[in-house]
């Protein structure tokens, strides 16, 4: 199976890669639906929305305080970097992550498109004013803007849209690919699992690479069973 992967993957003119929270579990970071997933007693469901943050700001900057610090001690692992390397040797790359932690920006990758926003970018929910903001730790929360309006982070919550460049960028990358690779995704969140089925309908080969089978598992033309943090580098050697 690996080899079938390499086979494909060497001489592909267009790879687009769509990551999930998986790709920086070696990383120390809890994904969302594992074993680690959960924070005190809420799913990230119960607080990424816009009615959880109207509601409640400081107990959501709370959970986004508490992830902004595990993050900041972690580092990228050896599949960020493996994804470096792909882009550097692929004529046509591009890296679609529903992450929002910044490792695959702190591992190199030049390009990466993030359709779910980014944890370290602050905006203001009165003004629209953003900035960014990496301290590990936030004193006050929630953050306020100059404007006196409430910050909130930079990330797209459950019930919004994604941002409509990046997302037609990432429809635009599926569709050309002639390799499409998932990399540590539940396929459980849309409209982001639906660029698996783009890339698949268009004719891409799809290698999906996760430690357990998922909802993308079905269409995929081949899935390795593993840590993306041993196997992308085996890919690529
Ligand atoms: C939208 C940013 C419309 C925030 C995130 C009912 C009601 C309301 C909405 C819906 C509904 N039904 C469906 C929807 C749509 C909803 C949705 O998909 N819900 C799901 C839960 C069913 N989607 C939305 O609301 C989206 N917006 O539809 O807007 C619209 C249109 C126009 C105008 C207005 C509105 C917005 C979705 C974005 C939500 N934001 N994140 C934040 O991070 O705080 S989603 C969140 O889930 C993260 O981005 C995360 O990345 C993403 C997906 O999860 P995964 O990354 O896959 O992580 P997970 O834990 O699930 O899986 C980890 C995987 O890794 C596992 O498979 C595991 O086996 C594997 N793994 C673990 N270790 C390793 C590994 N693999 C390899 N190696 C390892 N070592
Ligand atoms: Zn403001």
């Amino acid at each position: 199976m690996k080899d079938q992967a390499r086979e494909w993957l060497c001489p592909a003119r267009s790879v687009a890669v769509l990551t999930g929270a998986g790709i920086s579990a070696e990383s120390g970071i809890p994904t969302f639906r594992g074993a680690g997933g959960l924070w005190r007693e809420y799913r990230a469901e119960d607080l990424a929305t816009p009615q959880a943050f109207a509601r409640d700001p400081k107990l959501v900057w709370e959970w986004y305080d508490w992830r902004r610090g595990v993050i900041a001690q972690a580092q990228p692992n050896a599949a960020h970097r493996a994804l470096v390397q792909l882009e550097r040797r692929a004529p046509e790359f591009t890296l679609i992550t529903q992450n929002v932690d910044g490792l695959h920006d702190r591992a190199g990758s030049a390009r990466v498109l993030k359709i779910h926003g980014d944890i370290w970018i602050l905006r203001c929910s009165r003004c629209g004013r953003e900035h960014q903001d990496c301290r590990a730790s936030i004193p006050d929360l929630p953050p306020r803007c100059a404007c006196g309006g409430i910050e909130r982070p930079g990330v797209v919550w459950f019930g919004e849209a994604l941002p409509p460049d990046v997302w037609s960028c990432a429809e635009h990358a599926a569709s050309r690919a002639d390799v499409f690779l998932v990399i540590g995704t539940s396929a459980v969140v849309y409209p982001a699992a639906r660029l698996v089925d783009i890339a698949k309908v268009r004719g891409a080969k799809v290698i999906e690479i996760n430690i357990a089978e998922t909802a993308a598992s079905a269409i995929a033309d081949i899935s390795l069973r593993g840590a993306a943090a041993e196997i992308l580098p085996e890919l690529l050697a």
